[in-house]
């Protein structure tokens, strides 16, 4: 068979399962097991390191030592043919590619220092006053209302306030941002009805988005700018800095969104782990790790095989992709004790919530920095957090959120 005559699947190669690999006729975004995967997870990790799916040809991982070893091992697992279902050796992306999340070292390295760099923990302390002032602000509102919508009132609203400032966008407009940020986390999936409205959503997105990375359109000393100035300095291209800041815009609104939504979720969950917080608010910043674990906000990626290999004595071939569920891993029992249970004082180091290895969040100081200030705001002002209503979830290719969040806060006495 001469490759034109091999079959292509959802934009990559077709695949057989390799032996001895169990084969799972289901699909990993239906939508129901998108909006509640625990089940799914735990059968995912009982049937082995790898499973087959023939509906994609694809095979997906969910334990945490082979979902560790695929997503980090950047030289036989690449991110350069897309971390979605599409081979970009064999089909075009539905846009340019990034130039820090789908290429891989070396030109990866240069790239990504100077993100780093322009993420680094200390931009982020400088900017400690910022991010708890609004986020003050905000509490202090929302802790009036009686009843409160918080994946609107405060999950959506506070990155797409604070995150734009931080940045300095001229101009902002927090529903492009989050309409933009599910055209890039949702076409990490197949064409699927979800990815489909999100791409329609976004289509008139597109143009604002790229006109918010330009240079003029970006403030003197926000983080737009610092990378600007790398541009400057020869260390990059001014088409490349206008590449990295689609980058933040792409991947520094929905994750925090969610981060924030899942925050609040897990604390009117377990209404006595947040007694305990408030009772040693030194476990804030685990806290937000657990969270990560616990709900995963980024659900999975992939990668692809780039050659003929093996993991835990399974035959991948090349040009395998491979779905990486790091949201199964952050709950696999044989790695973390009691993982069904939210707990705060749990070793939570080493979870795969903002990924691993190289490519491993390069905003996650700025996603901690956002969601700390929160935190730090609602131990101030808020004693209780209860459900209101039935919290829901919104099924994503790539992101799981919560679609309506309705809870009460009751004040701190003053
Ligand atoms: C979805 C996503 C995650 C991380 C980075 C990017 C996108 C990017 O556009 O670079």
């Amino acid at each position: 068979m001469t490759s034109l005559e091999k079959t292509l699947i959802e934009g990559h190669l077709a695949v057989e399962a390799p032996a001895g690999v169990p084969v799972w006729d289901i699909d990993p975004y239906d939508a129901d097991i998108l909006e509640n995967p625990a089940a799914f997870y735990s059968e995912l990790r009982a049937k082995g390191p790898f499973v087959y799916i023939p509906k994609y040809a694809i095979l997906i991982c969910g334990r945490f030592k082979e979902t560790k070893e695929v997503f980090s091992d950047h030289a036989r697992f690449v991110s350069s043919r897309g971390v979605g279902l599409v081979d970009f050796k064999l089909a075009d992306p539905w846009r340019p590619a990034s130039i820090i999340l789908e290429v891989d070292p070396p030109e990866h390295t240069h790239v990504r220092r100077v993100m780093a760099k322009v993420l680094s923990p200390k931009v982020m302390r400088e900017q400690t006053e910022l991010f708890e002032a609004l986020a003050n602000e905000l509490i202090a509102e929302v802790v009036e209302q009686d009843e409160i919508e918080a994946v609107a009132d405060i999950a959506e609203r506070y990155p797409t306030t604070v995150f734009p400032r931080i940045l300095g966008l001229k101009e902002s407009n927090g529903q492009h941002l989050l309409d933009y940020g599910a055209m890039v986390f949702d076409s990490v999936g197949p064409d699927n009805q979800i990815r489909r409205n999100a791409l329609a959503n976004g289509g008139a997105v597109v143009p604002w988005i790229m006109e918010q990375c330009k240079r003029d359109n970006l403030v003197v000393g926000g983080l737009g700018d610092e990378i600007y100035q790398y541009a400057d300095d020869g260390t990059i291209s001014e088409d490349q800095a206008g590449l990295l800041v689609r980058s933040l815009l792409s991947a520094g609104v929905d994750t925090t969104v969610t981060g924030i939504g899942s925050l609040l979720y897990c604390l009117a969950e377990n209404p006595e782990q947040y007694e305990l917080l408030k009772q040693q608010p030194e476990l804030a910043r685990p806290t937000f790790e657990e969270v990560l674990r616990y709900t995963s906000p980024v659900h999975s990626f992939f990668r692809t095989a780039n050659e003929d290999t093996e993991v835990s004595g399974v035959k991948i071939q090349e040009d395998t992709k491979i779905l990486c569920l790091l949201a199964s891993a952050n709950l696999d029992e044989e790695q973390w004790p009691c993982a069904p249970d939210f707990d705060i004082t749990r070793k939570v180091k080493g979870h795969l919530g903002m990924g691993v290895g190289v490519h491993g969040c390069v905003g996650q100081n700025l996603a901690r920095a956002e969601v700390g200030a929160v935190l730090q705001a609602i131990l101030a002002q808020v004693d209780k957090i209860e459900f209101n209503g039935t919290p829901e979830w919104r099924p994503g290719n790539s992101i799981r959120s919560l679609s309506s969040l309705p809870i009460k806060l009751t004040k701190k006495a003053a």
